[in-house]
């Protein structure tokens, strides 16, 4: 096991991203072999519970009801829905599904206990079960962890400074305070971003300089490559190239030697030499499933034959943490408090997102 640090600089992880190739990825293997398995990569698949209609303005999401981007919205799914994409995930190799919903917030109320419902019933199933809502209170975490909550995705997304370049209907801080919020409880935290919205690597060292020095670091930190999708404020980014995206993975395993670095979205663009480059980087995770959340992901007969090409094996599930308990809704200690949390929306004027709402009226 390495000595973890949680003081990292910019400057130092900038250092570290710019090494000669050769020598970070050296550094980096060495670190991952310390504290992994190198030959076993953790499988969680996404379930988009809810999809589309959200009222942010996230530059990169699809699912922003503002922006036109020929996403179909749904309704939240049912629970027999979800168990059995849950089954089918589990016949596949996944220890993990992840349940995301296109919310600013979660509100008390029926479509929360319904999702508490899905966690008792995934947990049951005996896999990991991962959520990713949007901002929660300390009492809806603590609601998420007695159902059986294994893990939280909350992403910081992109450096303090380059978050307002990207969304304006909330803050850095929200992010920060929800994580903590997360941390109150037994539930793990995930938690990352995207590189390729027009960040810099000023930017993508910030991001991590915000994560590393998380006490506890974040137990899984999934990188995403920006899938740019027509209509959205970011639709023209070009894609960002391997080598950023080895140079970013084994950044995030040297800074944070004990978390799962998840390669997420993006995947599609990447060939399997490349994501072979990332796993020898560090990276011990993906999402896998068909589909992200509303976005192409690579078919799972190609994962699984990938995996035996590189002799990868899936973790099984409970590897790093054992099981929560779930406790039935009947017997809950929590009850919803109906609270109305003050999470800011500083409204300030994002050109490109402006823009990019104004074409989807023209449209609509
Ligand atoms: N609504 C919740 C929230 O924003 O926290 C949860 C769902 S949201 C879609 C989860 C994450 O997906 C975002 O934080 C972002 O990192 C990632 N994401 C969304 N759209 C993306 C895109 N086009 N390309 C890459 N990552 C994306
Ligand atoms: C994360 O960091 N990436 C996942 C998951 N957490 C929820 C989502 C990726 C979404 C990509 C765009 C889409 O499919 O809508
Ligand atoms: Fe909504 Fe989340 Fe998409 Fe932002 S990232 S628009 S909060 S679903």
């Amino acid at each position: 096991m390495s000595v973890t640090k949680h003081n990292w600089t910019k400057q130092e992880i900038l250092d570290i991203y710019n090494k000669p190739l050769m020598e970070l990825l050296y550094e980096a293997a060495t670190i991952h072999r310390k504290n992994h398995d190198p030959n076993v990569v953790q499988v969680s698949t996404l379930l988009s519970i809810k999809t589309g209609g959200c009222s942010e303005d996230c530059g990169y999401c699809p699912q922003a009801a503002r922006y036109h981007t020929n996403i179909e919205g749904n309704d939240l799914m049912t629970i027999q829905q979800v168990k059995a994409q849950a089954l089918r995930a589990k016949s596949t190799g996944s220890s993990r599904v992840c349940m995301g919903a296109a919310w600013r917030n979660v509100k008390d109320g029926e479509e929360f206990d319904q999702v508490l419902e899905m966690v008792r019933t995934i947990n049951k199933l005996d896999m990991e079960v991962c959520c990713t809502l949007g901002m929660i209170t300390e009492n809806q975490a603590q609601r998420l962890a007695e159902a059986g909550l294994y893990a939280y995705n909350h992403n910081l997304d992109s450096s303090e400074e380059y978050y307002k370049e990207v969304i304006s209907t909330r803050g850095y801080q929200d992010r920060l305070d929800t994580i903590d919020n997360v941390r109150k409880t037994n539930v793990t935290v995930c938690s990352g971003g995207i590189i390729g919205m027009g960040e810099n690597v000023e930017d993508r060292a910030g991001m991590l300089v915000a994560l590393s020095t998380l006490n506890p670091q974040p137990e899984s930190t999934p990188i995403n490559a920006l899938v740019a999708v027509e209509g959205t404020p970011l639709e023209d980014q070009k894609p960002v190239s391997i080598w950023e995206m080895i140079r970013m993975v084994a950044t995030t395993r040297i800074v944070m030697p004990e978390t799962q670095v998840r390669l997420s979205a993006g995947r599609t663009q990447m060939t399997r030499e490349g994501q072979a480059m990332c796993f020898f980087a560090g990276a011990n995770s993906i999402f896998a499933g068909d589909k992200l959340l509303t976005t192409p992901n690579p078919d799972v007969n190609e994962d699984m034959e990938m995996f035996k090409m590189l002799g990868l094996n899936p973790q099984k599930p409970f590897t790093k943490k054992v099981q929560p308990q779930t406790v039935e809704a009947a017997e809950s200690q929590f009850e919803a408090l109906g609270e109305k949390p003050k999470w800011t929306r500083p409204k300030h004027t994002i050109e490109r997102n402006e823009a990019a709402k104004e074409k989807a009226k023209a449209v609509k």
